[in-house]
């Protein structure tokens, strides 16, 4: 009887060692794959079949390496900011600030961080949206300096406190006035004459729509033509998006500009006049929007978009909403542009 548990307890044993030494090798082959393919994916798989695998951590530090890379070869700020958020503690981190510090950098008397678009031509509009979207059509514009995140709390209060301007409304609702949540409860007056203290300007139209393509073609969001709640702010919370109402600056993923939150969180004020059916004969230079007007461009869609619009279809880049310039609510703000010296 006694032999009999033991040759059970035996083959057990032999069956045990088989397996593991079976997985080991298995595993094994698959790093050496890996190794091969020498690429994310391949690696990012062997993670995935592996999470407590023995070559995990060498994975991981060749994904990283290979962002890195990767981030380097787009040079773009988007790049950068993308790979420091993912990997705050990476051996690259100081060579990735250093790079973000020459592409961006505080400007005008809010010291707002502003990031270079460069002059040329793009594709505006989108011909699968609302009729007031189409059609897609090239816009040429000069260079100029963006907010790479809304205007912040903390960024008006200055403007007030220099000018005794008046304070909007919702810095009595602790939900919404941290100092680095952005501004609203403003009118596009409020909004004009903030950009004039910091010596800046709302952006045109174009230039918003650009800024918020990040260099993308086409796509519909800000990162592509795929939005999640990693992505964004939008209406309710899920995920990543714990946010009731608004964000803090910098909360969300950057696009290639690296403008943060351009989708979502608080849709933004423009400098133009609307007008539903501008793009049909919009110039193809600079353009700024209709010579008068009822209402003014707003751009971005916001994090109270389900009562208006769809809630993740309201963030798409291309989509045009419009208000009274007295108006102000506690989805609109905005962000500034500057002009570059010729
Ligand atoms: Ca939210
Ligand atoms: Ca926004």
């Amino acid at each position: 009887m006694r032999s009999k548990i033991q040759k059970l307890f035996l083959s057990c044993m032999v069956m045990f060692l088989l397996f593991t030494l079976l997985t080991g090798c298995a595993e094994r082959n698959d790093w050496k794959k890996a190794q091969q393919a020498n690429s994310i994916k391949a690696y990012e798989d062997y993670i995935k079949n592996y999470p407590n695998g023995k070559f995990v951590e060498k994975a991981k530090t060749a994904v990283e390496k290979m962002e890195w890379e990767q981030a380097l070869a787009t040079n773009t700020p988007g790049a950068f900011l993308t790979f420091t958020k993912k990997y705050p503690k990476s051996s690259y981190a100081t060579q990735a600030k250093t790079e973000i510090d020459k592409l961006i950098m505080p400007m005008g008397k809010d010291g707002a961080y502003m990031v270079l678009v460069q002059g040329g031509e793009f594709e505006m509009g989108c011909n699968d949206g609302f009729e007031n979207e189409k059609p897609v059509h090239k816009v040429n514009l000069k260079p100029f300096y963006i907010d790479i995140y809304e205007v912040t709390n903390a960024q008006y209060q200055k403007f007030v406190d220099e000018t005794n301007y008046k304070r909007p409304n919702h810095w009595s609702d602790p939900s919404m006035s941290t100092p680095n949540q952005p501004v609203v409860m403003i009118t596009w007056y409020d909004a004009v004459e903030y950009c004039k203290w910091a010596g800046k300007r709302l952006p045109t139209e174009a230039e918003w729509e650009k800024a918020a393509r990040g260099g993308l073609v086409g796509g519909m969001y800000p990162w592509g033509d795929k939005i999640t709640r990693e992505d964004a702010n939008y209406y309710g919370t899920e995920g990543k998006d714990y946010w009731e109402r608004t964000a803090t600056a910098g909360s969300t993923m950057p696009n290639g500009y690296g403008l943060y939150e351009v989708s979502g969180n608080v849709e933004e004020w423009c400098a133009d006049y609307y007008d539903e059916n501008y793009y049909k004969n919009s110039p193809p230079e600079n353009p700024t929007g209709p010579k008068s007007g009822k209402f003014f461009v707003i751009r971005g869609g916001s994090w109270g978009d389900e009562y208006r619009v769809q809630k993740d279809f309201a963030l798409r880049i291309a989509i045009r909403r419009y208000a009274d310039p007295y108006e102000a609510t506690m989805y609109t703000g905005f962000r500034s542009v500057m002009d570059v010296k010729e």
